[in-house]
């Protein structure tokens, strides 16, 4: 059969970038090329802004409600392919389908909660200091916003962004990573199946670098929502800093899990096995640093080394039991190897895992074993840098106080964890450790799609995605103030004072 050659979504339309053609293989095997796309330009880009700029202005006066309709429609959908995405996502990007299969069902969760948003879309009015005068507030749509995601939640971080835009009534220019360009060509199938307009939704493909100035410079993009790598997102956050345009960065972590003396070892040892190496720890929430009590160690560490043991590395398509799937691609794998060499230069040596499997069923992938150093300090790279690998570090503290300071020892701030039975103890930690998410007796990862996602310092620049908190990003607050007295008032000035 044919290999399947993707096209951009620009104003209604399936056409071919105009760049170099660009394939798109399985991470599990190399040699199953997937689908082929080609590189957009900045032409590209350019056409797809103009078509959401247009479509904009009649989408945001279509009633929030109805919008609603056309996203609840697009739900429906989603959950009724939801198993053909899912392995289109374990075919592209390699996590098991047990993972994919949730990741599509997150995104089926962001979006029932966002059409119902079309019915709430809640401004507030408030009294006037002035008299026959009414003050009230609504949330405006932004305009066309740049949605540039990562490769790691394939559906479901596009959901998290479009379905908020959409309801919101922003036009959106979709530009996914191009490790996964046929989930996201089947997500913007889905929603214009379901009835959005063209032109409200464009999809462009390709490597963003060389199309970051059109995605984002150009005067009729107003906002730019990212989810990946720090790296990348200093960059964005430049170049929308000097243009004056609203940006949401969601980037890297160096996500903690703590376990207590008095914890739940199993639960602990459960929580730690999938906080590190669910999705290969290509998470931004994965658990890339464990902090164990002293008095624990050795006990937790036999059995979690145990466990460790056990996991089965694997393609994802494959067999069920399959826990661990591939690195996305050669640079990943490239960069995984790199920060295992560093750990050894500087005196690290793994107690479990630490090559690259390269034998028989993993000749044709990009996969690397399970691998936990101990006795890790902040001085190592590895517990300073994101991995975006399996790569554990641990490290072993005397008291809940150590474990804090320990704990906030990195730039990054998205998701902490505690395992205590004490409850006095998870309360502390939960106050005082710098993350934006934080979990008590449960993993680093996990999070739900109607509570706050996002992080403190290198992880963002102040925003939440999901829940309601995502309507901060996708809305602009429009303060309405209506004198109804007939006469001349000032504020602050004609104010009536008893
Ligand atoms: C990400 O890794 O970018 O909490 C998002 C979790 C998932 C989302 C992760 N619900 O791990």
């Amino acid at each position: 059969m044919a290999v399947e050659m993707l096209k951009n979504y620009i104003g209604g339309q399936w056409v071919e970038g105009s760049g170099e053609v660009l394939e798109n293989r399985n991470p599990a095997d190399t040699e199953d090329l997937i689908c082929t796309f080609r590189q957009s330009t900045p032409e590209d880009v350019a056409k797809a802004v103009e078509a959401a700029e247009r479509a904009f202005h009649e989408w945001r006066r279509v009633p929030a409600p109805i919008r609603g309709n056309i996203l609840r429609r697009a739900c429906r959908m989603i959950e009724e392919q939801k198993e053909e995405l899912a392995r289109i996502q374990t075919r592209e990007m390699g996590k098991p389908l047990v993972e994919t299969r949730g990741d599509v069902q997150e995104a089926i969760d962001t979006g029932y909660w966002m059409a119902g948003e079309g019915r709430r879309l809640y401004g507030f009015t408030t009294p006037s200091e002035l008299r026959d005068k009414w003050n009230m507030t609504y949330r405006a749509p932004v305009g066309v916003c740049t949605l540039i995601t990562p490769w790691n939640f394939p559906t479901a971080i596009p959901a998290w962004k479009i379905f908020p835009a959409l309801i919101c009534g922003n036009a959106v220019v979709f530009k996914p990573a191009e490790d996964v360009p046929l989930s996201a060509d089947r997500l913007v199938r889905i929603f214009t199946e379901a009835g959005v307009p063209p032109g409200v939704i464009n999809l462009v493909h390709g490597d963003g670098a060389p199309i970051s100035d059109a995605l984002i410079t150009d005067p009729r993009v107003r906002l730019v929502s990212f989810t990946g790598s720090c790296e990348v997102g200093r960059i964005i956050s430049e170049k929308c800093g000097r243009h004056l345009k609203k940006h949401s960065l969601e980037m890297g972590g160096k996500n903690v899990q703590v376990v207590m003396e008095d914890a739940d070892l199993e639960l602990a040892v459960d929580g730690a096995l999938w906080g590190a190496f669910g999705t290969s720890g290509q998470r931004c929430t994965a658990t890339s640093r464990l902090l164990l009590q002293e008095g624990i160690m050795d006990a937790f560490m036999e059995r979690f080394l145990g466990r460790v043991r056990e996991l089965k590395v694997g393609n994802g398509l494959g067999e069920e039991d399959i826990n661990v799937g591939p690195i996305i691609n050669q640079r990943q794998l490239e960069r995984i190897l790199g920060y295992l060499e560093k750990a050894r230069e500087e005196g690290l040596e793994p107690v479990i895992g630490g090559r690259q499997l390269t034998e028989g069923e993993y000749a044709k992938g990009y996969f690397i074993e399970p691998t936990v150093f101990v006795g890790v300090t902040p001085e190592h790279t590895i517990w300073r840098e994101e991995v975006f690998g399996p790569v554990l570090a641990v490290a072993s503290f005397a008291d809940l106080e150590e474990a804090i300071a320990l704990a906030n020892r990195t730039t990054y701030g998205l998701s902490a964890s505690i395992y205590t039975r004490d409850l006095r103890k998870a309360f502390v930690f939960l106050n005082e450790v710098e993350t934006g998410l934080v979990y008590v007796n449960a993993p680093t990862i996990g999070a739900e799609s109607h509570m706050p996602f996002g992080g403190v310092k290198d992880t963002g620049n102040g925003h939440r995605e999901a829940s309601l908190t995502v309507l901060e990003i996708f809305t602009e607050w429009k303060a309405i103030n209506i004198d109804y007295s007939g006469s001349f008032q000032r504020a602050q000035i004609d104010v009536v004072t008893e």
